[in-house]
């Protein structure tokens, strides 16, 4: 039987131990060493050698498991259990020494998330939850935000980097918020804004455009702090599904509806 607590406790060691290196080498990182390996995608030694760390690392802690991790350092997909992992999530804040980029790495039982652990390198902020153990930041217990209004909330997004095909609808959405709510911001780190959703300092985030391994660790600590989830259906496709819409359940109908209106195909 798997024990959640104790498996959530060493995957926060994992992920602080691959931050650390993160944090060694962006002392000592050099704009030449990235590669681009998409549009606008970048991808550098630092991201790999995290995750390769990372990926020995879980495989030792549950075998069973198969991993999807953004590098592609482990092949194997599990049937039943996988790590969903981002070694570097926010690479182009790194790249250009700009806080937030974090560690994120969730396990999913049957395509859904069960545990989830983000690690914010710069603020050295550990954010990690099990299901239905509750939600944590270093330590101590997160709730999301009591503010029940889209009127009052601060909202986080990203913006489209890659993926253009719904940049117009994006962009009236983004109006309606700048317009119509305490105001938006773009971190560059989709890890980092569902955990800031989850301990309440966002009220509610939305993105296109996302992989599984942007998402897998923040979902479910939101979920354990308070938060909904759903893809921008309304459904709950958000792990691969490539949208997300996520905030306290006080604002999540309210905000739902309206990201609906624009972006809902
Ligand atoms: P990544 O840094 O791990 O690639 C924010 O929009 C999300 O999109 C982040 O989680 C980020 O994850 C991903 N992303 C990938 N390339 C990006 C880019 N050029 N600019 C912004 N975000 C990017
Ligand atoms: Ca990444």
């Amino acid at each position: 039987m798997i024990r959640y607590e104790e498996l959530c406790m060493k995957t926060c060691e994992v992920a602080r131990q691959a931050g650390a290196f993160i944090r060694q080498e962006a002392g000592v990182f050099s704009a030449q060493k990235v590669e681009e390996k998409g549009i606008h995608n970048f991808v550098s030694y630092v991201d790999k050698g995290a995750e390769q760390l990372i990926v020995e690392q879980l495989h030792i802690l549950l075998p069973e498991a198969g991993f999807i991790a953004e590098e592609g350092t482990a092949g194997f997909r599990g049937k039943r259990f996988n790590w969903v992992i981002d070694p570097l999530d926010g690479t182009t804040n790194f790249i250009h020494g700009l806080p937030p980029y974090a560690v994120s790495i969730g396990l999913t039982e049957n395509d859904r998330s069960i545990m989830g652990v983000v690690y914010e390198v710069t603020l050295d902020e550990c954010f990690y939850a099990w299901q239905g153990g509750g939600a944590y930041l270093n330590g101590k217990p997160i709730r999301t935000s009591d503010r029940s209004a889209v009127k009052d909330a601060l909202i986080a997004t990203g913006f489209p980097y890659c993926d253009y095909h719904l940049m117009r609808p994006y962009i009236d959405c983004l109006e309606y918020f700048l317009r119509h709510s305490h105001g938006v911001r773009r971190l560059g780190s989709a890890a980092a804004d569902l955990a800031y959703v989850a301990c309440g300092r966002f009220e509610a985030f939305y993105e296109y455009a996302l992989s599984p391994w942007d998402v897998a660790g923040g979902v479910l600590i939101l979920q354990e702090a308070g938060g909904k989830l759903s893809d921008f259906s309304g459904n709950d496709n958000y792990i691969f599904g490539k949208e997300i819409v996520a905030a306290n359940h006080l604002v999540f109908n309210e905000f739902l509806t309206i990201v609906q209106k624009y972006l809902q195909p």
